[in-house]
C-alpha cells in the first residue's frame, strides 16, 4: 500500500479548522486536524511545500517511521508550526491504520482503560452571580467538572468571558487584526478568592472546580493564588505563570498544594520533560494537534505515568473536531488519564462538515466503535466556509506594557 496523495482543506464554520486528508492507492483515506489559531497559512505551506512532496509513494502504514522522518529528517526541529504539520500526518495515519484493521484507534492503543471519558465543561460569566448560575446549569446537566472563568471588575474584557459572543465558539474567532485587551493582576487578586468560596457555597463539594490563568501572573504571584485557592480544593489550576523556564513551576509548589496543569502550548516531550521528571505539575495539558499527533501524544502519557502525572489534553474550540477524535482514543486508552477539557460539540455549521458518533452524557463522552478515528470530512460542507484571517488577542497591563495573553 502506498500514499497516492494528501490533501489540506482550510474552512471557517465560525473558527478557522486546517484538515489534512491522506489517500492511499487502495482507496483508503485518513484525517488529521492540523490547526493552529492566527497562524493557520503557516501550517498549509509547510504540509503542502515541504511535507507532502516527501510522503508521496511512501507505505502509509509505517506511522513510527514518518513521525521519525518529518521530526529528526528535516534537521530543524519542533516548533509550533512543524509539529502541528506532524501531527496532522499522524493522526491520518492511524485514521488509516484503523481503517485497514477493521479497529478503532483506541483498540490500537492497547483497549479502553475505563468505560468513558470524564469531562469538563466551561461556566464563564460577566460577574461572580452570572459565572455561578451558569456553573449550577451545567452541573444541573450532570457535569462533575467545572472550570469557572469570571469578568473582573474595572478591566473591559477578561479571558474567557463571551462578551457580546453568542457562545464559547465564537469567542476569538473572526478577528482579521489582533485585537488587545488589558490586564490587572492587582484587579485579578481582589476578585479571585470571592469566586471561589461563593462557588463553594453555591455549587457545594460534590463538584470539582477548575481554573486558567492563561499565564498572567508572576511566579511567586502564581504561588500566591495557589495558596489562596488552597481551601477550595481545586481539581487544578492551569497556567499560572508563564513556563518557558519550567523551575518558575516550583516557586508555585513550594508554597501550596493546589494541583497544577500546564501544557497546551507545547509542542514536544522536551518542552514537558523537566516539569513533569521535577513532579511540578500534576496534569500535562498538551494537544494531539500541537504536540505531534498520536504517536508523540502516547509517548508523553506514558512518560508522565511514571511520574504520577496524569493527562487532561486541551480541548479549546481552535482544535478541531479531528483533533477531539483522537483525544478521545487517547483519553479511553491511558492508564493515568486525568480529564478532557470540553467547550461544547460546536455549532451548527462546524456539525455539517465534521461528522463523528462520539456521545456525550452526564458530563462524560462515550467513544464509538468505527474503525479508525471515527470521524468524516464533507468537503463540499467545508467549502461553503471559506479561510477567514484571525487572532488571539495581546494582552497589555494598564500601561501600556505589553503582558502575556
Ligand atoms: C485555553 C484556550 O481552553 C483553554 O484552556 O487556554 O482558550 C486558548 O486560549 C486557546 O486555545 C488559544 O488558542
Ligand atoms: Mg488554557
Amino acid at each position: 500500500m502506498k500514499i497516492k496523495h494528501i490533501q489540506v482543506f482550510v474552512c471557517c464554520p465560525g473558527r478557522n479548522f486546517v484538515t489534512v486528508k491522506i489517500t492511499t492507492d487502495s482507496g483508503v483515506s485518513g484525517l488529521g486536524d492540523a490547526t493552529l489559531n492566527g497562524r493557520e497559512m503557516a501550517v498549509v505551506a509547510y504540509l503542502e511545500e515541504h511535507v507532502a512532496p516527501c510522503l508521496v509513494g511512501r507505505d502509509p502504514q509505517s506511522i513510527e517511521d514518518i513521525w521519525q522522518y518529518l521530526y529528526k529528517g528535516a534537521y530543524w526541529r519542533r516548533g509550533p508550526v512543524t509539529m502541528a504539520a506532524i501531527a496532522a500526518i499522524d493522526m491520518a495515519l492511524w485514521d488509516i491504520k484503523g481503517k485497514i484493521a477493521g479497529l478503532p484507534v483506541y483498540q490500537l492503543l492497547g483497549g479502553k482503560s475505563r468505560k468513558g471519558v470524564n469531562l469538563y465543561a466551561h461556566a464563564n460569566g460577566e460577574s461572580i452571580e452570572d459565572t455561578l448560575d451558569k456553573a449550577a446549569e451545567l452541573k444541573d446537566q450532570g457535569f462533575k467538572a467545572i472550570r469557572l472563568q469570571s469578568a473582573i471588575p474595572g478591566l473591559p474584557v477578561t479571558y474567557g468571558v463571551l462578551g457580546d459572543k453568542k457562545d464559547y465558539f465564537e469567542l476569538q474567532g473572526n478577528r482579521p487584526l489582533p485585537p488587545e485587551e488589558v490586564w490587572s493582576t492587582q484587579k485579578y487578586f481582589a476578585l479571585i478568592a470571592d469566586l471561589f468560596a461563593q462557588a463553594r457555597d453555591k455549587l457545594g463539594t460534590d463538584v470539582h472546580l477548575l481554573h486558567d490563568v492563561h499565564n498572567r501572573l508572576t511566579p511567586i504571584e502564581a504561588a500566591k493564588l495557589g495558596k489562596i485557592l488552597e481551601p477550595f480544593d481545586l481539581l487544578f489550576l492551569e497556567d499560572p505563570c508563564m513556563a518557558e523556564n519550567q523551575d518558575s513551576l516550583s516557586v508555585v509548589r513550594t508554597h501550596a498544594t493546589t494541583p497544577l496543569a500546564i501544557g497546551e502550548s507545547y509542542n514536544t516531550i522536551h518542552d514537558c520533560r523537566e516539569m513533569i521528571q521535577n513532579r511540578w505539575i500534576d496534569y500535562i495539558r498538551t494537544a494531539a494537534t500541537h504536540a505531534g499527533g498520536i504517536t508523540a501524544m502516547r509517548r508523553i502519557a506514558d512518560f508522565a505515568s511514571l511520574f504520577d502525572v496524569k493527562t487532561a489534553p486541551h480541548g479549546a474550540p481552535d482544535l478541531s473536531p479531528v483533533c477531539f477524535a483522537a483525544h478521545m482514543h487517547l483519553d479511553i486508552w491511558a492508564p493515568n488519564f486525568g480529564i478532557q477539557e470540553y467547550v461544547g460539540e460546536g455549532n451548527a455549521e462546524s456539525l455539517q462538515i465534521f461528522k463523528h458518533d462520539i456521545k456525550v452524557k452526564d458530563g462524560m463522552a462515550f467513544v464509538g466503535d468505527a474503525p479508525g478515528l471515527g470521524i468524516e470530512f464533507d468537503e463540499k460542507a467545508a467549502a461553503k466556509y471559506p479561510y477567514n484571517r484571525s487572532y488571539l488577542p495581546v494582552s497589555r497591563l494598564e500601561d501600556g506594557t505589553v503582558w502575556h495573553w
